[in-house]
């Protein structure tokens, strides 16, 4: 643990430093928990991959630009700046990130105490609190005018999804293409509905707001008494449709299963909890949507969940070149669960 010793102390006294260990349940990016002595702070540390995001500085400009304007928001609205908003350090050069002699970008962030993270939500009312969480981010930011930088190509957006897509079903590994016949056609069966869909959003009718591109449950924070505190992992902040966040969020608050069941039979829409995460969303962002975004949002977990489906087995079928995995047929695993959340939740709702 030297060498993370040292990255660390690029930010703050290594002197201060207890010890470092591995922290949360990300698929991307290294996380790991700052110990230090007790009169100081602990901190989360993490090596960004560069795989992933291949502009780290550019990622880290927008994260800034949104966590100043989240908090002033937040000092605006009486809420606590340590709490409910990520506190991000900059190293003795002032940068928000730490290149290393292997050209790996490190950033670090001030670790908020007493939290509880969930990876499934065993309550209605978890899921209604995770809505206004949600809800909020995106009220706090409908103000922001400035421009994000696109950090990923083609993130969340459905027609830079076929032509990867496309282009994996002519390059990718023939066996598991072959092996993965059902699911492709799977895919290939939903593709006009979607391709209609995000007309709607490339014709502006549909429009794009600052939004967070990876609500999963566990990238938001709750206090012990189970209100939300913050929403962390801004990593992929950027303008999008907000239905991309809805949908994200749904996709784990209100899926019966985990999100790589192996058991399908688990896997299915909660609807009480949807309904709940609606009720929630809507108190606080209900206002700046509009007509043509409510009359979607039921379609939002649909598009986000289709879009999963395709990245999960695109990297089964790329040989595992992005997600994390913890066994071979992991991707494909993710996949088939995912399929079976969106067949659910269509034989709920029609459009
Ligand atoms: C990745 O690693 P994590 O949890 O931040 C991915 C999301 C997926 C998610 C699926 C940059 O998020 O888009 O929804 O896995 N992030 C990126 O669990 O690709
Ligand atoms: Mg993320």
């Amino acid at each position: 643990m030297g060498k993370l010793n040292n990255i660390a102390g690029n930010f703050i006294p290594e002197d201060n430093i207890i010890e470092i260990v591995p922290f949360g349940s990300g698929l991307i990016n290294n996380t790991y928990l700052v110990k230090t002595k007790s009169s100081f702070p602990d901190y989360i540390l993490q090596r960004k991959n560069k795989n992933v995001f291949p502009n780290v500085p550019a990622m880290m400009d927008n994260i800034v630009k949104v966590t100043d304007h989240l908090r002033n928001k937040i000092i605006e609205e009486g809420g606590d700046p340590e709490r409910n908003v990520m506190t991000l350090l900059t190293t003795t050069n002032g940068d928000p990130f730490f290149e290393d002699a292997e050209g790996e970008f490190w950033t670090m962030s001030l670790y908020i105490p007493d939290t509880i993270s969930y990876e499934t939500a065993s309550t209605n009312d978890l899921a209604r609190k995770g809505g206004e969480g949600i809800g909020k981010f995106q009220r706090q930011m409908a103000d922001f005018t400035q421009d994000l930088y696109l950090t990923i190509e083609g993130f969340h957006d459905l027609k830079f999804r076929f032509k990867q897509w496309d282009e994996t079903i002519k390059s990718g590994n023939r066996k598991r293409i072959k092996e993965c016949k059902k699911e492709i056609e799977w895919i290939e069966n939903r593709r006009k509905k979607m391709v209609d869909f995000w007309n709607l959003v490339e014709e502006g009718k549909i429009p794009k707001r600052v939004t967070h591109n990876d609500t999963k449950l566990s990238n938001i924070l709750f206090d012990k008494e189970g209100n939300v505190l913050c929403v962390i992992d801004l990593d992929t902040v950027m303008y999008n449709t907000v239905l991309a966040d809805f949908g994200d969020a749904i996709r784990t608050f209100a899926n019966q299963g985990k999100e790589d069941d192996i058991n399908i039979d688990n896997v299915g829409l909660d609807i009480e909890k949807y309904n709940s995460y609606i009720e929630g969303y809507l108190s606080e962002a209900g206002e700046m949507l509009n007509e043509m975004e409510k009359e979607y949002l039921s379609f939002g977990p649909q598009y986000i969940i289709y879009e999963q489906v395709m990245r999960f087995l695109m990297d089964y079928l790329k040989d595992d070149v992005y997600y994390k995995i913890d066994y071979p047929t992991h991707n494909l695993v993710r996949t088939r669960a995912q399929m079976k959340l969106l067949e659910s939740i269509e034989s709920f709702f029609q459009i």
